[in-house]
């Protein structure tokens, strides 16, 4: 069988006057090669290409990158809420609602999983420092491929199976907004100390699976427990790929 073809989603990046384009971290793309995925970017597009998009692909990884706009969530902006793109947020929307109805598995990095939440009808936290009573630090000083704090993983889960049946393990982590209330069908999968939800995944079925943290820059530092995450994911779309085309 083929490799299954991952679409990875991207974000808008203005370098200077003569390089602006739409892009994804190079760590995305060295841990699904890496877990015997092809890559695809998928730019940024109106509604009739990300159609096409989820014809195309076996699965989507929905990458990291700027704040969802709260307009999604009922809310106006907070005095911490940074920048947002309302085109990428719809474009991804539609992406998540689209792999649900086709069966396709998608996995969520960090702003990828705010994004699966508030697609599900959930809400966010708009920036954590300011709006928490006692939070720690989500945001870390030292370099992404490191870990910086500790999650606690929820037993039944697939996470849970996923890494080893390990209790807690150590993320890196770089964000100020995070889960507030969960989208419909979603449930915790980590969550930190501080109370903060750090993974989740979907409670009737293994399509949906999102991390808080950023799995891809610590399998790029070496991490082979990080790298089983993007197997199981990658593994998960060759089977549905499968199974899609027996109906
Ligand atoms: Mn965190």
């Amino acid at each position: 069988m083929t490799k299954p073809i991952i679409g990875i989603t991207s974000g808008f990046v203005k370098l200077s006057n003569f390089s602006e384009g739409d892009y994804a971290h190079q760590d995305y793309i060295t841990s699904l090669i890496k877990a015997g995925a092809v890559p695809l970017i998928l730019p940024i597009a109106p509604g009739p290409c990300v159609d096409q998009y989820a014809e195309l692909c076996d699965g989507f990884l929905l990458s990291g990158g700027c704040d969802v706009n709260p307009q999604y969530f009922g809310e106006d902006p907070s005095p911490g809420c940074g920048v947002f793109d309302t085109e990428r947020d719809e474009a991804e929307f539609q992406l998540v609602r689209l792999a649900i109805k086709k069966s396709k598995p998608v996995f969520g990095i960090c702003r990828g999983l705010q994004v699966m939440n508030v697609a599900l009808g959930g809400t966010l936290i708009q920036d954590i420092p300011s709006e928490l009573d006692h939070p720690i630090q989500h945001e870390q000083k030292v370099p992404r491929r490191q870990g910086s704090h500790r999650v606690s993983l929820e037993k039944e889960t697939q996470l849970y199976k996923v890494l080893k049946e390990q209790e807690s393990i150590v993320v890196n982590s770089l964000h100020h907004q995070s889960i507030d209330r969960l989208g419909d069908g979603l449930r915790t999968a980590a969550f930190s100390s501080d109370g903060i939800i750090e993974a989740i995944d979907m409670t009737d079925n293994g399509l949906l699976m999102g991390v808080q943290w950023h799995p891809e820059s610590m399998t790029a530092g070496g991490s082979e427990l990080m790298l089983d995450l993007f197997k199981h994911f990658v593994d998960t779309c060759k089977e549905m790929k499968q199974a899609n085309s027996e109906v």
